[in-house]
């Protein structure tokens, strides 16, 4: 019998998950992750031992249900654009279709970010036959409100962010000096279809709480990977991974543009190298999706999913939740 998933537990525990999108569809909390591959891997900066193939896709009836695996939802055998490596995904529902918007490298070895389409939340998903025009970099988060959706996405490093200062490809991009402004995440409206962007990327500003630009080398508080967009009590809370310093953190903004003012943080760093999130809001509930790599006693591409309440204060501001204590 499979058991009901407890809080800051894997959510499952027969393959390895990372990079948790969760949703509410249909009534019911569904989760995309990454599925991380049992293999050996030497890790590097170039984020090579993220070597996956597939998704599947999970759900779970309510907070005290167990996470059933749906099982294969998209494999990289069927993706004509894509050579390796899927990584974090992100789903939107609208026009009555499930669109679910991965990052992987070309044939070109450059990451860009693809979408496939579905009737159900579990697929399986149709890829496009190419990556979205315009698109690179890593982990997408697709924002839905009203008629609008917006596409939030890039990654430090590995995701080849630094590598698209100037609007293209430069493979031997110079580094930015820690006084330089931090790179941010771009933000891009989808077209109605949900398979173009609408408009060119934008570059997103975090600023500290006097209105200054966060630096490249403010490692504690700067943009690194994985963003996220939620809206509470009428705010734009955008929140994101350090990387390097390992903590999920978050920024406020009055509108899906920014700027967003920088707050604190979400959550402690976690076994592992990376930490990867989403929040969402289920049953008047706020909970927190993110990953560690518990499951393999600290393999950093061997990472598992795992839940738990998130709590505001009266201000706005979010608790620190320390996954361990
Ligand atoms: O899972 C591969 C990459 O690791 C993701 O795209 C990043 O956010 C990090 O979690």
């Amino acid at each position: 019998m499979i058991k009901p998933v407890k809080h800051n537990e894997p959510l499952v525990t027969h393959i390895y998950t990372a990079d948790p999108s969760a949703h509410v569809f249909e009534g019911k909390l569904y989760i995309y992750p990454s599925h991380d591959l049992d293999h050996e891997q030497i890790s590097n900066d170039n984020g090579d031992q993220y070597d996956m193939e597939d998704y599947h896709v999970l759900s779970m009836e309510d907070e005290n249900s167990p996470c059933i695996d749906h099982g294969e939802a998209l494999h990289l055998r069927d993706i004509p654009w894509v050579k390796q490596q899927l990584w974090a995904p992100d789903v939107a529902y609208k026009n009555n279709t499930y669109y679910l918007f991965f990052p992987a490298r070309d044939h070109d070895y450059i990451f860009r970010i693809g979408v496939a389409t579905s009737s159900t939340p579990v697929g399986p998903f149709i890829p496009q036959p190419s990556y979205i025009p315009g698109s690179f970099s890593i982990d997408p988060a697709v924002f839905v409100e009203g008629d609008r959706a917006y596409m939030y996405f890039g990654g430090l490093w590995g995701g080849q962010l630094e590598k698209w200062q100037t609007g293209e490809f430069v493979t031997d991009a110079v580094e930015l000096a820690p006084d330089a402004p931090a790179l941010g995440p771009r933000v891009a409206e989808l077209s109605d279809d949900m398979l173009r962007f609408k408009e060119t990327p934008h570059e997103i500003s975090i600023v500290d709480p006097s209105g200054r630009p966060l630096l490249a080398g403010d490692e504690d508080r700067r943009y690194f990977e994985g963003p996220w967009m939620h809206k509470y009590n009428g705010k734009y809370y955008l929140s994101y991974s350090t990387g390097t310093t390992h903590k999920l953190v978050y920024a406020i903004g009055d509108n899906p543009y920014g700027p967003f003012t920088f707050q604190g943080t979400i959550l402690t760093p976690v076994i592992g190298w990376t930490t990867h999130h989403s929040i969402v809001n289920f049953q008047d509930k706020w909970y927190l999706f993110y990953h560690d790599s518990s499951l393999s006693s600290g393999a950093d591409n061997k990472r598992c999913v795992k839940f738990t309440e998130l709590k505001y204060n009266a201000d706005g501001t979010i608790q620190t939740i320390d996954p361990y204590r």
